[in-house]
This record gives C-alpha cells, sequence and structure tokens, in this order.
C-alpha cells in the first residue's frame, strides 16, 4: 500500500498497524488485552479510535502552512478530549496495567512529545489525565526502546526536509 507501519513475518507482508498489534500480541503470551471479553472488544474499539488521531498527527507533521497545521491540531484535541473522559484512576488506560490500548497509543505521545518541542502545542491543557497517561507512558523502558535511540534527530530532519508548517520551524 506504500504506506507504514507494516510488518515482514517470513514471507508474509502484515498491514494495518491495529492488526500487527493484534498479531504480535498473540504470538507473545500472555495477551496485553484485558481477558473479558466486552472489555477487550472496547480496548478494540478505543485502538481503532486511536489510530485517527495518528492521521490528524501525520497531517500536522507535514501541513504545508498554518491553517492546515491548526485544522489538524484542533482535530487532535477534540480526540484527547474524548480520552481524557475514558480514562479513571490510571496512570494507564485501564489503570495500574499497561495493556494493548497504550502500546498503540504511545508512538503518537511521543510524536506529540517531539512536535511540542518545535512548537508548543498545549494539546494537554485541562487534560490532566491523557497528561498523567502520556507521561507514564513515555517513561516506560519498553517504550523508549521502541525506536532507535536517533529517532528525534530522524525525525527533525526529516520535518525539515518536508519543509512544512512545523519543519520551517526546527531551529529557529
Ligand atoms: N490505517 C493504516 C494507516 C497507515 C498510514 O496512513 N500510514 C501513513 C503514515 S501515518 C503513511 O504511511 N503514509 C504514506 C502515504 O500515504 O504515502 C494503519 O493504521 O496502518
Amino acid at each position: 500500500m506504500g504506506k507504514v507501519p507494516a510488518l515482514r513475518v517470513g514471507e508474509t507482508v502484515l498491514f494495518e498497524s491495529a492488526v500487527i498489534l493484534e498479531y504480535l500480541d498473540e504470538v507473545t503470551p500472555p495477551s496485553l488485552h484485558p481477558s473479558d471479553p466486552l472489555q477487550k472488544a472496547l480496548n478494540r474499539a478505543w485502538i481503532e479510535f486511536t489510530s485517527e488521531l495518528f492521521v490528524d498527527l501525520y497531517r500536522m507533521a507535514l501541513a504545508g502552512d498554518r491553517e492546515a497545521f491548526e485544522e489538524n491540531l484542533a482535530a487532535a484535541r477534540k480526540k484527547l478530549q474524548r480520552l481524557e473522559t475514558q480514562l479513571a484512576e490510571g496512570p494507564f488506560f485501564n489503570g495500574a496495567g499497561f495493556s494493548l490500548v497504550d502500546a498503540a497509543i504511545a508512538p503518537a505521545f511521543y510524536r506529540i512529545s517531539l512536535m511540542d518541542g518545535i512548537l508548543p502545542l498545549s494539546l494537554f491543557d485541562h487534560l490532566p489525565k491523557v497528561q498523567r497517561w502520556s507521561s507514564a507512558l513515555l517513561d516506560r523502558e519498553s517504550v523508549r526502546a521502541s525506536v532507535v535511540p536517533e529517532f528525534r534527530d530522524l525525525f527533525r530532519e526529516y520535518l525539515a526536509a518536508d519543509g512544512g508548517y512545523l519543519g520551517s520551524r526546527i531551529g529557529s
């Protein structure tokens, strides 16, 4: 499809991030999903919801002008507001334990933190539960180790080379 992510397993290439996630969860027991079928289904629904957040962030990263950037920033904020209403004690989505829905959203929080380092986004303002969720995930060793050490520099180089609204702000 010309899109990322993709996962090669032997001769087979899997695509669609949620499908890849479910596959990895199945081949590395125990499952990170809740065991209750209804809770599991609900978690899958929220994973699907977060996939739209990635689209907003991708469009923010590559927005050509301020208008397009802010339009997608607003769309991302709306989704995070929605997520705020789903969180309880935390710090993770289902409480104290890390689960698959956390794994699904962690890269979004990482990208938000990187973009926020270029241009303050204030995406977590008035969203204390989402803020706590993001911090808990970004503090996890498994999340840190999920990208190459030079990811931040590569991301910034990619944005700078793109020359969009965000990329043109790097180093300014
Ligand atoms: N629903 C797909 C979306 C994949 C997707 O749109 N990936 C974007 C990056 S976030 C991409 O590779 N875009 C390249 C392109 O569209 O040319 C998934 O979750 O895997």
